[in-house]
């Protein structure tokens, strides 16, 4: 009796822990707690496998149980042999097609999904007409990301704007090996492969906010801390973010002293592999709004002494193996004062992180943005027509050498 209880209670403690543990996750991070109309379609995936689930356990489970009850071996019933049913058409016909109905039932919202979350083509408004669509080539590397705006001649890494109001199209490839770009919040994972092909899928989010994204692709020692923030803000937001972003001058010269002398320690060791401004991709990520970072390296708690830590020891215990370890520059502490401060005090634009969950609408069709694209197109320069162009920059071509 006493083992018995203590099962109860086994069970019973078992069961409220999956009850606080079904209330984890958070807003920015779990896949059950969508936060874009992708992560929404794929969660009402998993909840309908998971019905059809119950719905087969529970139908096997009632007649398991009723099948032993009611043909239990009875007393004076030793060598009584049940009557024996084989070919029965009924039952037959029944278990092909049930789960032949229950394979449809998941199969066709999974493979409509399959195709709508990944599909590119642009939104039809409620007047009838296409909408502009913003897209951004995305660049994989070991262990971090760069952005760029197609059009907009705005170059972002470690932390991608969006507007609340649209979807957003990515156009991805990998400079390296295979990585995975993954939002839990907003979408599904994609592959971003090194192959030269473009994988293409869009994000969209409800509402402002940071919302987290993983690298979901064992690509070397630093995967689990190739992490990226997308950074939703209202649409007035964007529009601001991406002037500021273009008006950067990377030559201007800071408001401190100290930055100054900064600015120029990082020209003479850190220009090689990091840009500022709107500078092509490089080694290393584009700093133009490092000030406005929510993290360093994509993963450790922006501050003073941290950033001081990674460009001394070149992130090599904070992210093993990163590709800045081959950096040859030796600095003063003096210098590495310095730069960091030059660093913090790249800040181009009001807009950032912690200002994006403060739900201040600024209306915005974001035309200004795509008046800007068009001249791009007519000029037969880069704006040309995003999606299917592959490998067209010439990034692209020494990458996959
Ligand atoms: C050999 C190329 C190289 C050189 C030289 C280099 N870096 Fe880096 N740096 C990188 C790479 C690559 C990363 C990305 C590491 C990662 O996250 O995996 C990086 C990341 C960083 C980051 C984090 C960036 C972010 O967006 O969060 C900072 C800050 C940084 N470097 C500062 C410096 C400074 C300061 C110097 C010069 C004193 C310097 N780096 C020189 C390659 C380099
Ligand atoms: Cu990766």
């Amino acid at each position: 009796m006493k083992g018995l209880t203590s099962k109860f209670k086994a069970v019973g403690a078992l069961m409220i822990l999956a009850l606080i543990l079904s209330g984890c996750g958070e807003e920015f991070l779990s896949a059950l707690r969508p936060q874009g109309q992708g992560a929404s379609d794929i969660l009402s995936l998993m909840i309908l496998s998971i019905a059809v689930m119950m719905f087969v356990f529970v139908v096997v489970m009632v007649i398991y149980v009723f099948v032993i009850l009611k043909f239990r071996k009875k007393k004076g019933q030793e060598d009584f042999i049940p009557e024996q049913v084989e070919g029965s058409h009924t039952l037959e016909t029944l278990w092909t097609v049930v789960p032949i109905i229950l394979i449809l039932i998941l199969a066709v919202p999974t493979v409509q999904y399959t195709f709508s979350l990944v599909d590119t083509s642009p939104q039809v408004n409620a007047e009838g007409e296409e909408e502009d669509q913003i897209w951004v080539n995305v660049t994989g590397k070991q262990y971090w990301w760069h952005f760029e705006y197609e059009g907009m001649d705005v170059t972002t890494s470690q932390e991608i704007y969006i507007p609340t109001d649209r979807r957003v199209y990515l156009s991805l490839h990998s400079e390296d090996v295979i990585h995975s770009f993954w939002v839990p919040t907003l979408q599904g994972k994609i592959d971003v492969n090194p192959t030269g092909n473009r994988n293409e899928i869009w994000i969209d989010a409800d509402k402002e906010g940071v919302y987290w994204g993983k690298c979901a692709e064992f690509c070397g020692p630093s995967h689990s801390l190739m992490d990226f923030k997308v950074v939703a803000v209202s649409p007035g937001e964007f529009e601001q973010w991406v002037k500021d972003m273009r008006n950067i001058d990377p030559e201007e010269t800071p408001e401190s002293e100290v930055a100054t002398a900064g600015q120029e320690v990082f020209a003479n060791n850190c220009m090689s592999c990091h840009a500022n401004g709107t500078s092509p991709n490089k080694i290393g990520p584009n700093v133009s709004n490092f000030g406005d970072r929510e993290r360093i390296a994509g993963v450790l708690e922006y501050n003073k002494e941290n950033l001081m830590e990674w460009i001394e020891t070149k992130g090599e215990e904070m992210k093993p193996g990163n590709m800045m370890t081959t950096a040859a520059y030796d600095l003063s502490d003096e210098e590495l004062d310095q730069v960091a401060e030059y660093l913090m005090s790249l800040s181009p634009s009001e807009i950032t992180p912690e200002n994006a969950e403060d739900n201040e609408y600024i209306e915005s069709d974001l035309s200004d943005l795509f008046i800007d694209q068009e001249e791009n197109e007519d000029e037969g320069s880069e704006g040309e027509s995003e999606g299917d162009s592959e490998g067209e920059s010439e990034e692209d071509s020494d990458s996959n050498q």
